[in-house]
């Protein structure tokens, strides 16, 4: 195996148990997610291995996603003793995640305290073309002894949820079978409350030129925790390979049967195959989906890795197989939000995935709707009429948010997220037609999408307030964006999002009725639609209140904003983040126009087409200087709209704080897991900030760019109502080339109209 280019490698020079290494290093395929620990388990380490959609809740706060046995467990003892590499002098350590090819590299050259130097390298990946594998090949040389070596591979059922937080530390499993099944191990466990059963099984090879090559072959049941071992009578200088095979497999898919025997046979089907071959294919898939996702930049080296970085988990975290489930706010590298999954997922990953993988997009969108009927019984709970989507979802589709957490100071406090931040249902409305634009997929409209939107246009008419006095409709007792304000009335991006998703709701009645009759015939009578409706809809949207000041031509995030205690950002810290201004009292948010993240810009990238540029750039000013970007989710929509208003210098800070984001965890919590929705920012950023693109009327792609100055050159391609498009834009230069055709593409190229 051989490392990618230099541009492709992010890499850890030093041996240490890292919370921030274990979330980047983390690998998934959309279906197992394994974070980045060592095969050793230092016991500092936090190992997670997660299967999607596998959640229980037991005595947990929320329904979380349970963190499985861990399966790659591997450790090697000269002589019986443990060659522990936390004892040992280093002379060489390095890990490198190859982004390019979807592997963990790792080279170990170690000296024991008796003098014995040991070079153990070689790689592992979670199978990107067969979902249930996992695959570990290591090459062990005794550079200077020979001995006798001790192989040992593990699967280990010592794991929890919350390892390091007494109060929350669960066990959301039962170990229900262990059994050596000749050719390998095998470790079932069943999950406490949903019973969702999970099969381990693997099967390690010893071999020295291609044979096997060990004397004695053992296994160990030690309780939680199942080994295989293998002794080697090992020669110095001889090199010794360890490949290991492992297959998890859940009884959440369909037509599973007997988990044990699907596991095992899974296996040995994986093991009529070489590593090399397995690697071959895995590669070959990560080259399919790199075809269309990978961005150049040409003249940032640091820019260029890590939006690499971040397109890389992206492309690694989605199953377009999969419509039963969805991408969480953490992926699943980490049990930060319990694995939950947010309005992260349509407002900031999934337009990545309409324009690099349709198909994948189409998956995420197919996971809500499946929940459609959970989310008409959140509004009916909550006494409203259509479908509330939850905050936080999980597996069912109910609220999934915890009531308690703690503040900035460690206190507890009431989470009213769950019960308030109402946002979300239009979310999910718009990424509906955001999909549905992008790709001309009117099957996926008239069968699901329409009724995603009609339901939610309905929840915002039964939530809307008519204030007699003031002749319009309210929406109070708010979170909008912006989570520093609790119980606001009237959030502008809150009310605005409704209204566009009142009136587009309406304007869908009249598109399905002119052009889809039947269509139209068969969902109103499923979901009882009456003629009144749209009309009702059209009215409550022409009178929705948005706090406005017109003289100032400032939106203000919601009423009485204005006249809270005012703070603006002066300083910041060593990865350019803000530092709370003096006099903060971090308990008393609610008191100032501190923002943690965008709200009232966000709106202005959202609904771009309705506002007009001085808006966007007055308003921009006003709240960027007060934005604590305390959530990932905000530095990469204030570099997007930097450049739509021209403070270029803002969106470049802003743009590197969120492609670093976790790689210098410059929001201090990498360690829970990756910040997906920030991956999904940065590509925005590029792609629909300095890349320029936008959509006009007529569905024009109206191409803008600005690069910054040391920019040679940004690559970038999407696919757009099925077409693939290249794009290569210099200082100078825009050229868009058509990869696949499928009809004209109606461009928009810095003001001059062009159809490729
Ligand atoms: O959805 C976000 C929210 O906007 C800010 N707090 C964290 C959530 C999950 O990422």
């Amino acid at each position: 195996m051989k490392l990618s280019e230099r541009e492709w490698l992010i890499e850890q020079d030093k041996l240490e148990a890292s919370g921030k290494f274990e979330t980047c290093f983390a690998l998934t395929n959309g279906y197992i997610g394994i974070r980045g620990i060592n095969e050793e388990v230092f016991c500092e380490e936090t190992p997670g291995t997660y299967i999607a959609g596998v959640f229980d809740k037991s005595t947990a706060q929320v329904t979380e996603l349970v963190n499985l046995p861990n399966p790659i467990g591997l450790r090697i003892y000269i002589n019986r003793e443990f060659l522990n590499p936390l004892k040992c002098e280093i002379l060489e350590f390095k890990r490198v995640l190859d982004l390019k090819q979807g592997i963990l590299y790792r080279k170990l050259r170690l000296k024991d305290v008796k003098g014995r130097i040991t070079t153990i390298e070689g790689f592992r990946f979670v199978s990107m073309n067969n979902k249930n594998l996992i695959v570990q090949k290591y090459d062990v040389v005794c550079e200077n002894y020979s001995a006798v070596l001790n192989v040992e591979s593990f699967i280990d059922a010592t794991t929890v949820n919350s390892k390091d937080v007494p109060n929350d530390r669960v066990k959301h499993y039962e170990i229900d079978k262990k059994k050596d099944f000749a050719d390998g191990i095998y470790l079932g466990i069943t999950t406490k409350d949903k019973k969702y059963k999970v099969g381990i099984a693997s099967s390690t090879k010893v071999l020295l030129n291609n044979q096997r090559c060990y004397f004695n072959r053992f296994t160990k049941d030690l309780g939680y925790i199942i080994t295989e071992n293998f002794e080697v009578e090992a020669k110095q200088g001889e090199r010794y390979e360890i490949e290991k095979l492992t297959v998890l497999v859940s009884s959440r898919e369909k037509n599973v049967g007997d988990v044990f025997e699907t596991c095992t046979n899974k296996l040995k089907e994986f093991e009529t195959k070489s590593a090399e071959k397995l690697l071959f294919e895995h590669i070959e898939e990560y080259k399919r989906l790199w075809d269309v996702a990978n961005i150049d930049i040409v003249g940032d080296e640091v820019a260029n890795k890590s939006v690499k970085f971040n397109i890389f988990h992206l492309i690694s975290m989605a199953n377009p197989e999969d419509e039963h489930v969805s991408l969480g706010a953490k992926g699943l590298h980490g049990e930060g939000y319990k694995g939950h999954v947010f309005w992260d997922t349509e407002i900031f990953m999934l337009p990545f995935y309409i324009y690099t993988n349709p198909a994948a997009a189409k998956a995420m969108l197919m996971y809500r709707y499946n929940l459609l009927d959970a989310a008409r019984e959140n509004a009916r709970k909550n006494g409203y009429k259509g479908a509330q989507f939850p905050w936080e979802s999980a597996d069912t589709g109910e609220e999934e948010t915890p009531k308690w957490g703690y503040d900035y100071l460690g206190n507890p406090v009431r989470i009213w997220t769950g019960d308030i931040e109402y946002h979300i249902s239009a979310d999910i409305a718009y990424a509906v037609m955001n999909y549905v634009r992008a790709t001309d997929d009117i099957d996926f409209l008239l069968n699901y999408g329409s009724e995603i939107i009609i339901e939610t246009a309905r929840f915002w008419a039964s939530i809307c307030k008519y204030n007699k006095e003031k002749g319009r409709y309210e929406i109070n007792d708010v979170i909008g964006p912006d989570e520093f304000h609790e119980h606001c009335n009237n959030n502008a991006y809150t009310n605005y999002l409704a209204k566009w998703n009142l009136l587009k709701a309406s304007e869908l009645c009249n598109l399905l009725l002119e052009k889809y009759p039947k269509y139209f015939e068969k969902l109103s009578k499923k979901i009882n639609l009456s003629d009144e409706e749209p009309f009702v809809w059209q009215e409550i949207a022409s009178k929705i209140y948005i706090p406005y000041h017109p003289d100032k031509k400032l939106i203000e995030q919601f009423e009485g904003y204005f006249n809270l205690k005012d703070f603006v950002i002066k300083e910041y810290d060593q990865n350019n983040m803000p530092v709370w201004p003096e006099g903060v009292e971090l308990d008393k948010l609610n008191n100032y126009q501190l923002i943690k993240q965008a709200d009232v810009v966000m709106l202005l990238y959202l609904l771009g087409e309705e506002f007009d540029d001085q808006t966007k750039k007055i308003n921009y000013d006003y709240y960027e200087k007060r934005t604590m970007h305390k959530s990932s989710l905000s530095p990469s929509i204030y570099a997007l709209m930097g450049v739509r208003v021209g403070e270029t210098n803002r969106a470049y800070i802003n743009f590197m704080r969120t492609a670093l984001t976790d790689l210098e965890d410059n929001q201090g919590n990498t360690h829970l897991g990756i910040h997906a929705a920030s991956l999904g920012g940065t590509w925005q950023a590029l792609v629909f900030g300095f890349g320029g693109i936008s959509i006009e009327k007529d569905d024009v792609l109206s191409v803008n760019p600005w690069l910054p100055e040391k920019w040679e050159s940004l690559k970038f391609s999407i696919w757009w109502k099925g077409n693939l498009l290249d794009f290569k834009i210099t200082k100078d230069n825009v050229e868009v080339k058509k990869r696949v055709e499928k009809g004209n593409v109606k461009l928009k190229i810095k003001g001059q109209e062009a159809i490729i």
